[in-house]
C-alpha cells in the first residue's frame, strides 16, 4: 500500500545491521515534523521574525531558526549512537561524551536553510549529513568533523513548501517522500530520483552578477543566448533547498559564485554543499567549486564556505568547457 521511510530504510539496510541507523533517521524526522508543525503555525503563533540576536557569523538569528536547532539537537542528542552534532548555529561543534563502541555517527545540519524567505512565507530547508565517527577521534574531535564529502555515508533535506518533502541518499540513489499530514508519516513520493541530464532552467542571485569571476560571467551570457542549443529560462528563489529540488527534478544549474562580499561563496561546505553534492551525484548530476568536485574537498573549519556550481551533467560540462576556452 504505502512505504514509509522507515520501512524504506528497513527493507535496504545490509542484513544483520543493528538498527542503529534507523534509530538515528528516526531523530532526524521527528525533529522536521517538529520543525514543519511550528512553520505552518507560526504566523498565528507568533513564532515569525528574529531574536534580536546574531548568530555565529554576524546573521540575524530568527525565532524559528532557534527552534529548529533546539528541536534537532534535542532528537539527535539522545541517540546513543551519535557522538558528535555540527550545526550552523553552533560556533562549536557539539560532543557528546560516548564510547567509540556505542556512538559510532556524526551529524552535520543547517536547521533552517534560507531564513530570509520565512517571514514571507516561501519554502525554507533542513539539510543534514551523516558521517561516520572517524578513527582517532575520541583524543581529536576536530578529526571527525573534518571529514570530506566522500566520507559522507547518508545525507538529505526537507523541503518545507505547499507539502512537506524528505530527500534522501545514503549512496544507493536518491529517493522522496512526502509528509502525509493524516498520518504524520514520511510516505514514498519519488522512487529512484535521477536529475534530467539537461534542463531549461539557470539559478543564481543576478543581483550580484557583475561581481562574479568572469568565468561565471561568460557562462551565463553563453545561456541566455542560446549557445548551448537551448533556451533557458531564470529561476532563483533564494532559499538553496528548494532551489536545489528544482534542480534534481526538473534540470538546469544552481551557481553560488564567489562574488565581492563573499570571495569564498556564500554557502557553507559541510552542511550545505556536501549534502546537496552526493544527492546531486546520486542522481546522476554534478556538483563543482567552479572546479573541483565537491565531494573532493577536505575543509579546514567547520563552516567554511564554498563556491557551489550544481546540476545536471550537460549544463555542468558545459561551464566547465565554457570555462577552458
Ligand atoms: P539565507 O541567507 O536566507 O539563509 O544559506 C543561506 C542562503 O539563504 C541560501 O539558502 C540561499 O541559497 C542563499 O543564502 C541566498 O543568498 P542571497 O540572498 O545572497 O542570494
Amino acid at each position: 500500500m504505502i512505504t514509509t521511510l522507515q520501512q524504506h530504510i528497513l527493507q535496504h539496510q545490509t542484513p544483520g545491521a543493528t538498527g542503529n541507523f534507523s534509530w538515528l533517521l528516526s531523530g532526524i524526522t521527528l525533529a522536521t515534523k517538529m520543525i514543519e508543525a511550528k512553520i505552518r503555525r507560526a504566523t498565528l503563533s507568533g513564532d515569525l521574525g528574529s531574536i534580536n540576536q546574531t548568530n555565529v557569523h554576524g546573521e540575524n538569528q530568527q525565532k524559528l531558526d532557534v527552534y529548529a536547532n533546539q528541536a534537532l539537537l534535542h532528537c539527535l542528542g539522545v541517540r546513543d549512537s551519535v557522538v558528535a552534532l555540527v550545526s550552523e548555529e553552533n560556533e562549536e561543534p557539539v560532543i557528546l561524551d560516548r564510547s567509540p563502541e556505542t556512538g559510532k555517527y556524526v551529524i552535520v545540519f543547517d536547521p533552517l536553510d534560507g531564513s530570509s524567505n520565512i517571514d514571507v512565507n516561501v519554502n525554507v530547508g533542513t539539510i543534514f549529513s551523516i558521517f561516520k565517527r572517524s578513527e582517532g577521534a575520541q583524543e581529536d574531535t576536530r578529526r571527525t568533523v573534518l571529514q570530506p564529502g566522500r566520507a559522507q555515508i547518508a545525507a538529505g533535506y526537507v523541503l518545507y513548501g505547499p507539502s512537506t518533502v524528505l530527500v534522501y541518499t545514503f549512496g544507493k540513489g536518491v529517493y522522496g517522500f512526502t509528509l502525509d499530514p493524516t498520518i504524520g508519516a514520511y510516505v514514498l513520493s519519488h522512487e529512484n530520483i535521477v536529475i534530467p541530464r539537461q534542463g531549461n532552467y539557470y539559478s543564481c542571485n543576478e543581483a550580484n552578477l557583475s561581481s562574479f569571476p568572469l568565468k561565471y560571467q561568460r557562462y551565463l551570457e553563453k545561456l541566455r543566448n542560446g549557445e548551448t542549443g537551448r533556451t533557458y529560462s531564470s529561476r532563483y528563489i533564494g532559499s538553496l533547498v528548494a532551489d536545489f529540488h528544482r534542480t534534481i527534478l526538473k534540470g538546469g544549474i544552481f551557481l553560488y559564485p564567489p562574488t565581492h562580499s563573499h570571495p569564498s561563496g556564500k554557502l557553507r561546505l559541510l552542511y550545505e554543499a556536501n549534502p546537496l553534492a552526493f544527492i546531486a551525484e546520486q542522481a546522476g548530476g554534478i556538483a563543482i567549486d567552479g572546479e573541483k568536485p565537491i565531494l573532493s574537498l577536505t575543509p579546514s573549519e567547520i563552516h567554511q564556505r564554498v563556491p557551489l556550481v550544481i546540476g545536471g551533467e550537460s549544463e555542468i560540462k558545459a561551464f566547465v568547457e565554457c570555462n577552458a576556452t
